[in-house]
């Protein structure tokens, strides 16, 4: 035995003798698992937990999936990062809180919210993060929040102004970026190698961090949160991830004609996404931008799978949970445009796994939302789950795979759009009344829509139950506060 499987087995046995034996550990705390948190950036569903055709790309997560809980029908509270991040990680819904964009400032929002690292804290864990966990732009990620928590390093400084980014030294873009060759470029939107070593990247630097934190002895239990940015824009990535997907050609399919049958609304929803897509789309370049995401899920796969390797090789292999989830999906076509931020299927599901000591590996098809990781995590804990959460406790669910849930997941964007998904039904109802429905079993991508067909309708007032009949006014603004990023703190500004 190396000493640190002595002392991983030592730690695991002091689990039962902590209180009689008198351990240096606080016997309320000392049985509590850790918990490792992992958190992907833009993933779609486009890994071998949820689409057999990615599954080459994803070798990692998918032995994580085998070893646990595979939620093949997660949704996100919100399609896009600060909404579905604030809300998972406080566990108020966007419709509750009033934090429905990346403009709106959760702290200021909801002051007293314990938030999951806060809410383990105050049970003893020991609270660590690494890399992208709140969104990223300046006033997300009070360190208030932490016991110790590692930055993450952007790999495109130059793209990164310093009103939403101060943390970030201001540097010259470099002449041959866009990589790509898109010009004019659109923030973000590029793709290629940068002139570093993989262990240079942004995400690399932010694993490294895990894997010496997982190495550790603790006296507490611990709550580690990893965050990647990949596979978000931009797709740079070290060109062994290209040279591993060249061969893979996989590009999803566009009916010419999706468009047709959606409502003004989703139409228009469509359209807000549809700039870069159409600049790839003249370039020639469509393909390429798939096969470029593509690399960044098989990028962020192997370094997701580098800490679930300093996992199992660490003394904490035996008593910690792990969760994996991505905040958004993403398009990459389909409905003719790329980014997230709608209802659709493409850019609403997401993956999500649980493992915990005790649960069975299992496949679950019961509709979930990411409001329901924060409970869910505090039951299997065994702590008291706080007042006030939004989502469900699930652990009945991880007992019990084939148990099907009551209730439809809720996908909101921006007041007054929402998406009802049951696990063969989906239903989308737009501020201004439009209206879609879909047969998942039938038509998975969402091409037909049948919310005009009159036989359709009890289905629809059935589904439309779900939408919640109050929501909450959107907070202020960025522009609304004077935000010190030194202080972290926010002041209203006087209104004019
Ligand atoms: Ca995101």
């Amino acid at each position: 035995l190396t000493r640190r499987r002595f002392l991983g087995l030592h730690f695991t046995g002091g689990l039962a003798l902590g209180v009689s034996a008198g351990a240096q550990r606080r016997p309320s705390t000392s049985s509590r698992p850790n918990v490792l948190m992992l958190i992907a950036d833009d993933l779609n569903t486009w890994t071998g937990l949820q689409h057999p055709g990615s599954a080459a790309l994803t070798p990692h997560l998918n032995r994580l999936g085998q070893s646990g809980v595979v939620f093949r029908n997660a949704y996100c509270a919100s399609p896009l990062c600060n909404p579905s991040r604030s809300s998972t990680l406080t566990g108020i819904a966007p419709w509750k809180s009033g934090v429905y964009d990346n403009g709106h400032w959760w702290k200021p929002a909801l002051p007293n919210t314990l938030t999951m690292p806060m809410f383990w804290r105050s049970h003893g864990y020991h609270a660590a993060g690494a890399g992208k966990v709140f969104h990223h732009t300046a006033g997300f990620n009070p360190p208030s929040q932490w016991d110790e928590f590692h930055p993450f390093a952007f790999d495109d400084p130059w793209d990164r102004p310093a009103e939403n980014y101060p943390q970030v030294p201001r540097t010259q873009t470099p002449p041959d970026i866009p990589l790509n060759g898109i010009k004019p470029m659109h923030h973000e939107f590029d793709w290629g190698s940068l002139p570093k070593s993989e262990q240079e990247y942004g995400d690399a630097r932010t694993v490294r961090w895990a894997q010496q934190f997982l190495s550790q002895q603790r006296a507490q239990p611990f709550f580690l949160t990893v965050g990647l940015f990949r596979p978000h824009l931009p797709w740079y990535v070290p060109p062994e991830y290209f040279e591993a997907t060249a061969g893979d050609s996989f590009a999803p399919p566009r009916p010419p004609d999706d468009l047709d049958d959606l409502p003004k609304a989703g139409r228009q929803m469509a359209a807000a996404g549809a700039r870069d897509y159409n600049s790839a789309h003249q370039a020639g370049k469509w393909k390429e931008a798939v096969a470029a995401y593509r690399a960044s899920i098989r990028y962020a796969d192997e370094l997701f799978g580098r800490v679930l390797q300093a996992l199992a090789d660490s003394p904490h292999a035996a008593n910690t949970i792990v969760v994996f989830w991505s905040d958004n999906g993403f398009h990459l076509g389909e409905k003719q445009r790329f980014h997230k931020s709608t209802l659709w299927e493409r850019a609403s599901r997401v993956p999500l796994v649980i493992t915990a000591p005790g649960v069975k590996p299992a496949v679950v098809d019961t509709p979930v939302s990411l409001l329901d990781v924060y409970p869910t995590l505090a039951a299997l804990c065994g702590l008291q789950t706080p007042q006030g959460l939004d989502g469900e406790d699930r652990t009945s669910i991880l007992r019990n795979p084939k148990q099907l849930g009551g209730k439809p997941a809720i996908t909101n964007f921006q007041p007054g759009n929402y998406a009802v998904s049951d696990t063969r039904w989906r239903y989308i109802r737009y501020r201004d009344g439009g209206e879609e429905l879909y047969d998942l079993g039938a038509d998975p991508a969402e091409w037909k829509n049948l919310a005009g067909q009159p036989a359709q309708r009890q289905r629809i007032a059935q589904m439309a139950k779900w939408i919640p009949t109050t929501e909450a006014p959107p907070v202020p603004g960025k522009s609304a506060y004077r935000f010190d990023p030194v202080t972290y703190s926010w002041e209203l500004k006087p209104s004019p």
